[in-house]
């Protein structure tokens, strides 16, 4: 399509985090993180976080809009420990400062392992998918062209993040 051929993309190696970056989404885009899950004892986290994010403000008391909140939890019972221990991947938005309804799935991603996440973004969902597995189709909820930068932090060693630019 016009969109993907238009896509200038842009990879960062081994990259520090937090990793915040401006990014260029739109239908026909992809965005690939490629990394591996690190214990709780190896960062002290238990969760990782990509958000596409509608602003520069991404963290603190208020934030802008947050597209996409792809966060993966490793969490312990007994330590911090949030719900269901089978649907650990929680995916939501962050509109006015306020989390929405979360969509949750049974974890793909394992402790001291390598892994490959891809997000397409269609016209009205993204389609992610963990080492070339598909997940869900998670719908918009913002809109797309209000998308302005990626992060990406918590738990794990970050191989390499692939987006357009
Ligand atoms: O816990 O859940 C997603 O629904 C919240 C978390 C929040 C999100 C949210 O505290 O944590 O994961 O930016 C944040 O505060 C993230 C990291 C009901």
């Amino acid at each position: 399509t016009e969109s993907e051929a238009t896509d200038k993309l842009y990879t960062l190696t081994d990259p520090a985090k937090p990793v915040v970056e401006t990014i260029d989404v739109r239908a026909g885009s992809t965005v690939v993180l490629t990394g591996k899950v690190l214990s709780p004892e190896q960062c002290g986290e238990s969760r990782f976080t990509l958000d596409l994010c509608c602003g520069l403000l991404v963290s603190g008391d208020h934030r802008d809009n947050v597209f996409l909140h792809f966060n993966p939890r490793f969490d312990q019972p007994g330590g911090w420990f949030s719900g269901d221990p089978d649907r650990q991947i929680v995916i939501n938005t962050l509109i006015n400062n306020e989390w929405g309804r979360e969509e949750r799935y049974s974890n793909a991603f394992k402790v001291g392992e390598d892994f490959k996440l891809e997000i397409r973004v269609f016209r009205e969902y993204c389609k992610i998918a963990v080492d070339g597995r598909h997940l869900c189709d998670f719908e918009h909820r913002v809109r797309l062209e209000t998308v302005r930068c990626i992060m990406v932090q918590g738990c794990i060693e970050i191989h390499s993040i692939t987006f357009p630019k």
